[in-house]
């Protein structure tokens, strides 16, 4: 068995964003629009109205400020309010092998390490764009990575469920480096129509270098002491999209082939077992709670994430300790977790532990421990 070490990670974030004021104001177009078209059906009591969003309820209940798309003017549409992202020619590179060839260019960089060094590509994400092939190995076909690539999906927690199989491949002496991938265009596959949700999620990609730590030679080394996964069935975060939809043609265009949650329900189931799954991986691996100097939680609500480090800590968490960025991201699904790593880890001092955890539909949570070096 081999140790293992996280060499380098990498971000691409869209050029666009959108901030609370401009989704509401599109929303609340679209609402005034629908009412003012059924105004006799809601006279006559046989429609219910919709009703505003507002950017005051959005900051409160998600901490979410903007977030970052890949088209912003489809999603702005109110006649549309889906993104316009035109399909690409077979012999094109699709958009979530070139978000994947960015974001890994950046983790290559920070790791010293070239595509020859690579011997899989994990590609691990809520939001994959077909059946097949696996856009794994087009990102290995793009970057010229010989060996394997492979997709997965396990929503939110892709990504720390990706790194489990990364590190296991290397810790195996199956790959000396591997390659992990989180390509998120949740504006895909989110109801902007959807008052209880259209303000949750953004589009972006994280890559992480996982590899063997004897042949390390980045000046950003996390040394991987130890992964721990946990799922549980819910239906309270579903997309019901998928390849026997056109078998059943006539729910086809039902808003439950898109992401639909019950927020509160999650809040309140996810977080006690976010907190437990982390505080028994710290324990199993003889590290109390006050030695961890950060947690990269995954980005989906500050509330949360509030409470999880409360629960672990017993007080309120530092930004610091518990870094925030779905302010300006929302959440990213997989890629959230990691690109809260990847934005504050260099003024860590090397010895300093963290815990890197993501959690959502499934459920599904991941607790990763890391020592810098
Ligand atoms: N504007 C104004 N008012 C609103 C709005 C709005 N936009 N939305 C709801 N309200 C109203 C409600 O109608 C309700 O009114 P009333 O009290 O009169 O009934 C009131 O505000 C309170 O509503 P909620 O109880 O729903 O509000 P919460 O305080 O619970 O906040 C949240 C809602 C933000 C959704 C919160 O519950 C939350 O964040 N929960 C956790 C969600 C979470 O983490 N989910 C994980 C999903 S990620 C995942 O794993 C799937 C990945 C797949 C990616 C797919 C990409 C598309």
């Amino acid at each position: 068995m081999f140790d293992v070490v996280i060499s380098g990670t990498g971000l691409y974030t869209p050029a666009n964003s959108i901030s609370n004021e401009e989704l509401v104001a599109s929303f609340n177009t679209y609402v005034h629009r629908y009412n003012e078209k059924h105004a006799a059906a809601i006279e006559a009591g046989e429609l219910q109205p919709l009703a505003e969003s507002s950017v005051a309820f959005i900051e409160k209940a998600s901490g979410i400020k903007s977030r970052y798309v890949i088209d912003k003017d489809g999603i702005l549409d109110p006649e549309r309010m889906v993104p316009r992202i035109p399909e690409r020619s077979n012999d094109e590179w699709g958009i979530l092998c070139e978000m994947s060839v960015k974001a890994a260019q950046e983790a290559l960089a920070r790791a010293g390490r070239t595509p020859a060094d690579i011997d899989g590509v994990i590609v691990a994400c809520s939001n994959l764009q077909r059946a097949y092939p696996a856009v794994a190995i087009e990102v290995q076909a793009a970057l010229g990575i010989k060996g394997f690539g492979f997709d997965m999906n396990v929503a939110c927690s892709s990504a720390t469920f990706g790194l489990q199989n990364a590190v296991n491949a290397v810790q195996l002496g199956q790959a000396r480096a591997i390659l992990m991938v989180n390509p998120e265009i949740c504006s895909g596959h989110l109801n902007f129509r959807d008052r209880d949700s259209h303000f949750i999620f953004g589009d972006a990609c994280t890559a992480v270098i996982v590899e063997r730590a004897d042949q390390a030679t980045s000046a950003h080394q996390w040394q991987v002491v130890g992964t721990k996964l946990l799922t549980e069935f819910s239906n309270n975060i579903r997309n019901n999209f998928g390849f026997l939809n056109r078998a059943a043609e006539e729910q086809m265009s039902n808003p439950d082939k898109l992401f639909v949650q019950e927020g509160r329900k999650v809040f309140r189931d996810v977080c006690p077992m976010v907190a437990e799954l982390i505080a028994s991986h710290l324990e199993e691996n003889g590290i109390g709670v006050q030695q961890v100097r950060r947690f990269w939680l995954h980005q989906a609500n500050l509330n949360m994430n509030l409470l999880i480090a409360r629960k672990l800590l017993g007080r309120d968490a530092t930004p610091e300790e518990a870094p925030v960025i779905l302010d300006t991201y929302a959440n990213t699904s997989s890629a959230g977790s990691v690109i809260a790593f990847h934005k504050h880890q260099d003024d860590l001092p090397a010895g300093s532990l963290g815990v890197l955890s993501s959690f959502g539909a499934g459920y599904s949570i991941g607790s990763v421990i890391l020592r810098k070096r």
